[in-house]
């Protein structure tokens, strides 16, 4: 019997699939929908303190290999989310993720004040890298702030936390980041976010409204980037931090490539969005047909095990 078993903060998930935040979870009929699928867990759009809009439309692009999207955060509000997974928690669902994207650094401690103080029990997931609220820097891109930030957090916060971390392209900012990372208590990353601030031109005209039609790129375009993301910090992270993996999957071989990379969890952005709900079904199937030709029974059997020439 194979088996898609992860764990990350001694909590078991049935399999090793989710979406990623933003992606069929703002409303409760979407996070109804995911409830019903067959994703390990899922994760509730980022939220800040007050619901908002977010960016004018359109916002969000299929692209033949990935999409671009400058959402802007839209989301319901602090207080929907909480009561979403204070009602999780009631019917016995502690494995829930929730995200949390302050617009500043005060916002995300009162969210998270809120969250400590109350009976949430799963895994929190703090956004410090939305690439689309203008005027606003991602704070993952800021190495002094984001261990501000953290330090902010860790003198109180006690619940299983983890962080969403934009991409990197150089070693030293890999090593500087897992640098800051592993002097707090955090559970887990989940790299990558989209890659900012791209542009996508079709004829002679950009395909989104905001910000002159930049947007964050994902999908079949940002697989190789989000691999490396994930294998630079499973190689630099203390073992207490797991790695989640997002960027680029589309089948059941991207999956295993993230876990090959070193990941816990597999998140689906880009793919959720083209396909729906029906493909956790897929990728498990395909996921499982890949470890059944290779022998392997369960992830820890290939998990981080990438072979290097
Ligand atoms: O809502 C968005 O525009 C958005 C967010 Br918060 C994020 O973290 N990543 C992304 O690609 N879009």
């Amino acid at each position: 019997m194979i088996s898609l078993q992860t764990f990350i903060a001694e909590k078991t998930f049935k399999n090793c699939l989710m979406n990623a935040s933003g992606v069929k979870c703002m409303t409760d009929e979407e996070l109804q929908e995911l409830a019903r699928s067959e994703a390990g867990t899922w994760i509730t759009k980022s939220c800040t303190l007050v619901p908002q809009d977010g960016n004018p439309s359109p916002r969000y692009a299929d692209l033949k290999m990935g999409s671009i999207n400058s959402m802007g955060l839209p989301n319901l509000g602090f207080d929907f989310y909480l009561n979403y997974a204070l009602k999780q928690h009631d019917t016995g669902n502690d494995s829930l993720f929730f995200s949390v994207a302050g617009l500043k650094l005060e916002d995300n401690l009162q969210m998270l004040k809120r969250i400590q103080d109350s009976d949430f029990q799963g895994f929190t997931e703090l956004n410090l890298s939305c690439p689309n609220l203008p005027g606003k820097p991602q704070t993952g891109y800021d190495f002094d702030r984001t261990n501000e930030v953290l330090d902010k957090i860790f003198n109180f916060y006690q619940k299983p936390l983890g962080i969403k971390l934009p991409p990197y392209f150089d070693m030293i900012h890999f090593e500087t980041v897992a640098n800051i990372l592993n002097q707090y208590p955090l559970r887990f990353i989940t790299c990558i976010n989209s890659v900012g601030n791209a542009l996508y031109i079709e004829d002679e005209t950009v395909v989104i409204k905001p910000k002159g039609g930049f947007g964050g790129l994902g999908g079949a375009y940002v697989k190789p980037t989000a691999l490396a993301n994930v294998r630079m910090f499973y190689k630099l992270l203390k073992k207490e931090i797991a790695v989640i993996g997002c960027g680029g999957v589309e089948t059941g071989r991207d999956v295993f490539e993230h876990i090959l990379c070193g990941a816990s969890m597999v998140q689906i952005a880009t793919q959720l969005m083209k396909e729906d709900t029906p493909v956790f079904f897929r990728l498990i199937a395909e996921l499982k047909e890949i470890m059944n030709i290779k022998g392997y029974q369960n992830i820890s059997d290939f998990r981080g095990k990438l072979k290097e020439l």
